[in-house]
């Protein structure tokens, strides 16, 4: 079959004049399309005899893989040299696969804590903070918590040291300390304003204690309202609201009596065991509760320490850990393991 190796020498000329994809295209067409040059070929080999087919057949075959293979090798390159002139000229290539940028999320104790604050905002609570490195006073003193106390034990506490050498009373209790609860907020408040009020006082505080439920430094969220007419009532609804709006409206709550210094009468309040439903567990340690919080009505010596009457006002106040809330909330059975900063702990959150 005469006249393939000028198609090929034809081929080969308009191949090196093609400078564009659109160009290729049209090269395409005029050799491989239903009308082209080379399909026109293959279709004519049925008029030759038949002894004369398979070899012209072959001919034609090989023609036609290398058409295809050159205009492969031509559609990568002239694509490739686009797409660098795009780039040179800003051209952005949305198709190319992103670079993965790692992303942060929220620690799981800021979380609970948020939620917290957000529930008694909606309440009416507005949020008051204080300084975590606190006088004596106000951590405890005005608290009602007599030197002997317990709390404020050497153990528990963190004493700043305030002695310079040549100043002060070395080896003396330092009267500085790191607050031990957000209470000392509260008496800071209630120095500055008079009832009504109602807020609450998250932040870090600092105990000298560590294990597996005990951190040297946790969160608190503790709450405060005083006015005229404030009941015990008016607490247990608040706290009920509170825990029903934290876990699920369903949550069993129980009030149990307790003493603190600061608070007459006293109580801790306990939910019904998430983990078990109250049947008892390890968690609740077989009794199916489990202690939440702790509140009380505002001692009056508290009151006459900020120079309220007594006789007028009485108050309530409340007290959470909120580690210990966030452990109970996502099944978490060691505290410590909030401070690690182990990324497979943190980024299930
Ligand atoms: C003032 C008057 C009273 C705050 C209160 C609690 C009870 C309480 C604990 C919960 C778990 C501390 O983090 S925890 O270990 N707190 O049980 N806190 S009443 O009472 C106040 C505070 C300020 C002026």
């Amino acid at each position: 079959m005469g006249g393939i190796d000028r198609l090929r020498e034809e081929f080969e000329r308009d191949c090196k004049g093609v400078s564009s994809l659109k160009q290729l295209e049209g090269l395409r067409i005029k050799y491989l399309g239903r009308k082209g040059l080379l399909t026109q070929r293959l279709r004519a080999l049925s008029a030759l005899p038949p002894a004369e087919r398979p070899a012209a057949g072959k001919e034609i075959n090989v023609l036609k893989r290398h058409i295809e293979a050159e205009i492969k090798r031509r559609e990568a390159d002239l694509s490739a040299a686009e797409l660098k002139k795009k780039a040179s000229t800003g051209f952005v290539d949305i198709t190319v696969p992103g670079k993965y940028i790692p992303s942060g999320s929220q620690h799981p104790v800021n979380r609970v804590l948020e939620e917290i604050v957000e529930i008694f905002v909606f309440m009416g609570f507005t949020v008051e903070e204080g300084p975590e490195v606190e006088l004596d006073y106000y951590n405890f003193e005005a608290l009602n918590i007599p030197r002997d106390h317990p709390a404020r034990d050497m153990q528990d506490t963190f004493y700043v040291r305030t002695d310079v050498e040549g100043h002060g009373d070395a080896g003396a209790e330092s009267d500085v300390v790191l607050r031990t609860h957000t209470s000392p907020v509260q008496i800071r408040v209630m120095e500055r304003q008079t009832p009504p009020l109602r807020f609450i006082a998250p932040g870090k505080v600092y105990r000298c204690d560590a294990d597996v439920s005990h951190t040297p430094m946790f969160h608190q969220v503790e709450g405060l309202m005083v006015g005229e007419d404030i009941t015990f009532s008016h607490l247990k609804s608040l706290l009920k609201l509170f825990i029903h709006s934290l876990f699920s409206p369903d949550t069993p709550v129980r009030f149990r009596p307790s003493y603190f210094p600061f608070t007459e009468p006293s109580a801790e309040i306990d939910i019904g065991c998430i983990l078990c439903r109250g049947e008892g567990c390890r968690v609740c340690k077989g009794t199916g509760w489990l202690e939440v919080l702790g509140a009380g009505m505002v001692h009056p010596k508290v009151f006459e320490c900020v120079g309220y009457d007594t006789e007028r006002y009485t108050g309530f106040a409340f007290g959470m850990g909120v580690e210990r809330l966030t452990m109970l909330k996502f099944g978490i059975d060691d505290i410590r393991l909030f401070y690690e900063n182990d990324l497979r702990f943190l980024r299930q959150f």
